[in-house]
């Protein structure tokens, strides 16, 4: 039976699968062959868009040169093709797409949607597509509960969670399998549904209310996707009512295996668990004095005969830490706790690791850890709800970045798409919002990191152009433009009018929303900027610093360890520096900081008038919305560039070179 898509409710935006997406699909003559659950969900997409756009589906006939288009899993063979590749041809008439697995053959139909027009046109040599990364993750920070200082999605920009609402599952599971969709169409396969912070409301899910969680999994599976979940490291004590925690306790081991075998008894496909630990005042092994393996072991053990994964974080630092002790350094943390762990995790242990060593500022070096842990298995944690990074009330495609992470060499040539062998992971921007994302441009973050998860060489620029077609199928080509005109450059303007130069934060503190230069610098959270009246930046070389510099591989570590070699665009990240330091740019850092704080906001006016100018060419609806931010947005860039340069005018006491009136 054809599973029927999903029906969104009234006024729920679309996003990139919107009915025009399939108007090439669905007016053809189509073959499905095959059996199992994903293929009727295929076969539903292709009765719906038939439906709409007068083409006709048929089952497993003999493909005879009468279909446009057969979907059909076929002999290409497990080995070559796995459970998610799939091939696609076009011979006399046929365009012809072979998967071996049913996820395969719903990867394959949204490549053809993505192709359009070009799938029936003229003839396609056989190409292999199969996903680079097998694990392509998000994490929802969503609370079950609201929480008195996070509410309901922690860190969240776009409204409730698709999952709960005031302590209980939502159970609106036609819109959870909605978003399934959306994420299948950009790779995605595994969603983690509870913040990584367990309060006591959510805990509970893993025993007792697992069927809560199983719900969400049943409507999530459609579309390929596992379901996996937060845990807290405490849940022996807080549920199980065990006087320890400790993992080489037996009957801490033996709660956690029985805990486990009932959650595989409610969700047989079941990914496994996500834990924070010891960090920000998480439970941990710690408590016990035992090591990181040693805990995340504990719950690998109890997963493993079930093919479960946990992901252990690798997030751990002291946010209590004195800022004027310069010899501590949050950077360092995760490589100093982890890398004397290398090989001691087991097989079905991935350490998940933040793409930078703070926590996802605009900018930041990638993390020395990526790379100085051959022997475990690393999954790397990107965040695309814009915590940091203007809270989708500011226009920031992220694509650029992700893109530079994830082909960055940490050592031995291999890149850190090739290193995050245990997949790629991100804290997702999507709601219960009409929009899904708060900022309607939003969606192109989260469908840019599904793509770039199945491909992290990926040209992100080509992947927006994707998200463009398919969001925006009937649009003039002026649309597109326009699109890449406010979208392609935004992260580096949001990066000129906020924090320079990689020193990072600056934002207010709790909510991170903002400019507050002294907001942090004198907690104990560790995210300093140290300026005086003669510099800035931290110093983190080896030579006179914090050390961290020396984490790296070559060549990095030699390159970031001197100021002269250090890219601009860390150097306040690496180096403690007079004002008067000259950039390879050539410009003075203080004179840097007052023109690209300039030009962020000077950048924003133009995006915000190419914005007005697409009025009338795409839906009103999206086109208000993302204008009303853009008013937030230019408010905001102009309270960070008049903050930011006054406060190191006055602390520097030199004018701006161009004579501009600094507030
Ligand atoms: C920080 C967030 C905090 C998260 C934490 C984490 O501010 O809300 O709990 O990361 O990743 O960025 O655990």
């Amino acid at each position: 039976m054809p599973l029927p898509v999903p029906v969104l409710p009234e006024g729920v935006d679309p996003a990139w699968l919107p009915p025009g997406a399939f108007r090439a699909v669905g007016g053809r003559r189509t073959l499905i062959r095959g059996s199992g659950p994903l293929v009727e969900t295929v076969h539903g997409e292709v009765a719906q868009a038939c439906r709409r756009f007068g083409g006709r589906v048929v089952r497993d006939a003999v493909p005879d040169g009468a279909y446009d288009l057969v979907l059909g899993l076929g002999a290409d063979g497990p080995d070559l093709l796995g459970e998610e590749g799939f091939t696609c041809a076009r011979e006399g008439g046929t365009t012809t797409v072979t998967a071996s697995g049913g996820r395969g053959l719903l990867y394959g139909l949204f490549h053809v949607v993505r192709l359009g027009e070009a799938a029936f046109t003229g003839e396609r040599p056989r190409e292999t597509h199969r996903p680079a990364l097998a694990l392509r993750m998000l994490d929802h920070w969503d609370n079950v509960a609201v929480h008195p200082v996070m509410g309901q999605v922690e860190r969240g920009y776009a409204g409730g969670s698709l999952f709960w609402r005031d302590g209980r599952a939502r159970g609106e599971l036609d819109r959870v399998r909605a978003y399934g969709r959306l994420l299948a169409a950009c790779g995605i396969n595994a969603v983690s549904v509870n913040n990584v912070n367990v309060h006591a409301a959510e805990a509970r899910l893993l025993t007792d209310r697992i069927g809560e969680v199983a719900d969400i999994a049943g409507a999530l599976r459609p579309y390929g996707i596992r379901t996996h979940l937060s845990v807290s490291f405490a849940a022996p004590v807080t549920l199980g009512g065990l006087p320890t925690a400790d993992p080489l306790d037996g009957a801490v081991r033996a709660w956690w295996a029985g805990a486990t075998r009932r959650v595989y008894e409610a969700i047989p496909d079941f990914g496994g668990y996500v834990v924070k630990a010891d960090s920000e005042g998480q439970p941990g092994p710690f408590a016990y004095g035992r090591s990181h393996a040693e805990g995340a072991n504990l719950l690998a053990a109890a997963l493993e005969p079930f093919g479960g994964t946990v992901h252990w974080r690798a997030f751990v630092y002291d946010h209590r830490q004195d800022w004027r002790d310069r010899t501590t350094d949050r950077a360092r943390a995760a490589y100093d706790h982890f890398v004397p762990l290398d090989g001691e995790f087991a097989a079905n242990a991935v350490l998940q690791v933040k793409h930078g060593p703070m926590d996802f500022q605009v900018r930041e070096p990638v993390s020395p850890l990526i790379g100085a842990m051959p022997r475990t298995r690393l999954a790397v944690e990107l965040q695309a709800t814009q915590e940091y990074t203007g809270q989708q009330r500011h226009v920031c495609w992220l694509g650029p970045m992700w893109s530079e992470v994830l082909r960055f060499p940490p050592e031995l040539g291999l890149s850190v798409g090739e290193l995050a062998r245990g997949g790629l992971v991100a804290v997702p921007n999507a709601g219960d919002d009409p929009f899904w994302t708060g900022h309607p441009l939003a969606q192109a973050n989260l469908y840019t990191f599904g793509r770039l998860a199945w491909r992290p060489d990926a040209e992100p620029r080509a992947v927006l152009d994707e998200w463009i077609g398919l969001s925006f199928p009937d649009a003039p080509p002026q649309v597109a433009e326009g699109l890449h005109a406010v979208l392609d450059g935004s992260w580096r303007t949001y990066e000129k009018y906020t924090a320079p130069l990689g020193v990072g934060f600056m934002v207010q503190p709790g909510h991170h929303y903002g400019p507050s230069v002294d907001g942090y610098e004198y907690s104990p959270w560790g995210t300093y900027h140290f300026a005086d009246r003669d510099g800035l930046g931290v110093d983190r070389s080896v030579k006179s610093g914090t050390g961290f510099a020396g984490q790296y591989g070559k060549p990095w570590a030699e390159l970031y360890e001197s100021p002269d070699t250090c890219p601009d665009e860390l150097l306040l990240f690496f180096h403690h520096v007079p004002y008067g330091h000259v950039l390879k740019s050539g410009k003075t850092v203080i004179q840097h900081i007052y023109d690209a704080h300039f030009e962020g906001v000077e950048e924003v006016e133009e995006a915000r008038s190419v914005w007005a100018s697409l009025a009338g060419l795409v839906d009103p609806a999206r086109h208000a919305r993302v204008a009303e931010r853009y008013e937030e947005q230019l408010r905001g860039a102009r309270e960070w560039r008049d903050q930011v340069n006054s406060y190191f005018f006055r602390k520097s006491g030199v004018p701006d070179g161009r004579g501009r009136r600094i507030y």
